[in-house]
């Protein structure tokens, strides 16, 4: 069980390259996610959310992680709590920097799902949306992608790690989308400290006890040192 719960966004991939949703020049300005990011824009067109999402995984593959994501890996490995990493991320940099062990909680763009029977398996480079899934053999693959209106991954485990955390922090996450965004309400109804870092302030900075703000890469690495100096 974890004493402090860290929940991660885009912003925290945002320095190795990867695009964030909401902000200028953001992934909502060249798609609708109404067309890539719900199960009804699924099924009206396949072969265009496997297109958006065989494109960020081509981008992933190619990216690094960053100061951050190292960062975040060396506090889970030398505090003397136990650190859970919640991430709302679909990429594996966190992993990729050595995190132990990582919560996707919006699910991975290297899983692939069956939509006609839940079986799962690492997914293609490039996804093809006629292919058969290894176990039924339906033509019903996705990618192992939580969009709008399905439920989160691993909700109970998050909110039971969130009752006993006396410390949660958010790292580059806009705050607008939920059930993450009220994870922050959550922790200080248990009674842990809550940490904001991010770029600027987001949807609900205001709920945070403390907040930093700057480059997750600059911010982070920081707070880790910190961290791992006191105690
Ligand atoms: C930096 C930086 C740098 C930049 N350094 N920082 C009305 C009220 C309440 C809820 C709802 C509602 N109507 C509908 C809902 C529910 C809905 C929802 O929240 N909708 C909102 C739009 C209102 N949520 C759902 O449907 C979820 N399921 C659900 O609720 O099930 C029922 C349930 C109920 C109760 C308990 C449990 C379950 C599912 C949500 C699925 C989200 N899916 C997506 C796409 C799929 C993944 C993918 O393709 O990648 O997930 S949407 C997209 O947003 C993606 C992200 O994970 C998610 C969050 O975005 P994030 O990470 O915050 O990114 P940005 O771009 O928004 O922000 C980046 C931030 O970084 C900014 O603040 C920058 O400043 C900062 N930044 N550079 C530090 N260098």
């Amino acid at each position: 069980m974890a004493d402090i719960v860290i929940l991660t966004g885009a912003g925290i991939s945002a320095e190795s390259g990867l695009g964030t949703f909401r902000d200028e020049n953001g992934l909502w300005t060249q798609y609708d996610l109404e067309q890539v990011c719900t199960p009804e824009g699924f099924s009206r067109n396949p072969a265009l959310v496997h297109e958006f999402y065989n494109a960020r995984r081509a981008n992933c593959l190619d990216a690094s992680p960053n100061p951050a994501h190292e960062a975040l890996a060396r506090l889970q490995r030398d505090s003397r709590h136990e650190v859970m990493i919640v991430t709302q991320n679909v990429d594996d940099l966190h992993e990729r920097a050595g995190a132990r062990e990582v919560i996707h909680m919006h699910g991975t763009l290297g899983g692939a799902l069956c939509q006609n029977c839940g079986a799962r398996w690492p997914a293609p480079r490039v996804m093809d949306p006629l292919a058969p899934c290894p176990n039924c053999r339906m033509p019903e693959t996705r990618p192992d992608i939580v969009w709008f209106g399905e439920m989160p991954y691993e909700m109970d485990r998050i909110m039971n790690e969130l009752a006993r955390a006396f410390l949660f922090v958010a790292i580059g996450t806009s705050g607008n989308v939920y059930p993450a965004a009220g994870f922050v309400h959550e922790a200080r109804l248990h009674g842990a400290r809550t940490l904001e870092l991010n770029l600027e302030p987001s949807a609900t900075s205001g709920q945070f006890d403390d907040s930093r703000l700057g480059p997750a890469s600059d911010t982070v690495p920081r707070w880790v040192d910190e961290m791992l100096a006191a105690q």
